[in-house]
């Protein structure tokens, strides 16, 4: 990570804290659901959805804070464009689409790829493990484990099973995030417990240090930390 000076992180914060603003990437194979997951966040119809050519940019609010977030097209052609949308990402979600077995290596490798890249080496990690409405989708564990989840130390990370069809997961996930980013970003000065630390329990997801088990594969997630 760059060398940043602690007078400009207090600039930055406090420009931050101002805006309450945060930049969210949605990113992963194509097929996964982003578009969709969305969409469905944004209570829009889910209906009838084409592939991403382009990108979607969609605002939300949450918590009181303005999420400005990026879904940009997951096709192989279209991947080496992803780094054109990583500066001053607060957040990366990474969509997995929990019924394609075929593609689980691919998305893992994508994944560090995505990792490794500097401009977002302090953004923190939501995995969402869609489609679980489907039978024979990967649980989270075996989620966790194919995409090697527990082995990233470098960024804050959750993975959190749901369904774009149902909803189910969605807005616990998207909670998460917030509280996560804004505990980091806002409000860093203040008491660890709210949105910071390892151990930390929200109202139905549980999250840990990378060694913790998950209780149950729908309402148990992981979280590593820095
Ligand atoms: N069964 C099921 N299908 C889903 C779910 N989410 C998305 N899909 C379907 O998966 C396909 C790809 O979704 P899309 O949002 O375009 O994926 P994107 O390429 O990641 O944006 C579409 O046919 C969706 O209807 C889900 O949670 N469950
Ligand atoms: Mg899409």
């Amino acid at each position: 990570m760059p060398y940043i000076s602690p007078g400009l992180l207090t600039i930055i914060r406090k420009n931050k804290a101002k805006s309450k603003e945060m930049r969210v990437l949605f990113l992963g194979l194509d097929n996964a659901g982003k578009t969709t997951i969305l969409k469905k966040l944004n209570g829009e119809n889910i209906g009838d959805i084409s592939p991403t050519l382009g990108f979607n940019i969609k605002t939300l609010i949450r918590d009181g804070y303005t999420l400005n977030i990026w879904d940009v097209g997951g096709q192989r052609t279209l991947r080496p464009y992803w780094r054109n949308y990583f500066e001053s990402t607060d957040a990366v979600v990474w969509v997995v689409d929990s019924s394609d077995r075929m593609r689980i290596g691919d998305c893992k490798t994508e994944l560090y790829g995505l990792l490794q890249e500097e401009r977002l080496a302090g953004a923190t990690l939501l995995v969402f493990a869609n489609k679980q409405d489907l039978d024979g989708s990967m649980t989270l564990e075996e989620i966790r484990d194919a995409l090697d989840l527990r082995s990233i130390v470098s960024h804050r990370w959750i993975v959190h099973p749901c369904s774009a069809f149902t909803g189910e997961g969605l807005e616990n996930g998207m909670n998460w995030l917030v509280r996560e980013v804004a505990g980091r970003l806002y409000w860093s000065g203040l008491s660890s417990g709210d949105g910071g630390g390892d151990g930390e329990t929200l109202t139905d997801v549980t999250t840990g240090t990378a060694s913790t088990t998950a209780t149950t594969s729908t309402t148990a997630a992981m979280a590593g930390s820095v």
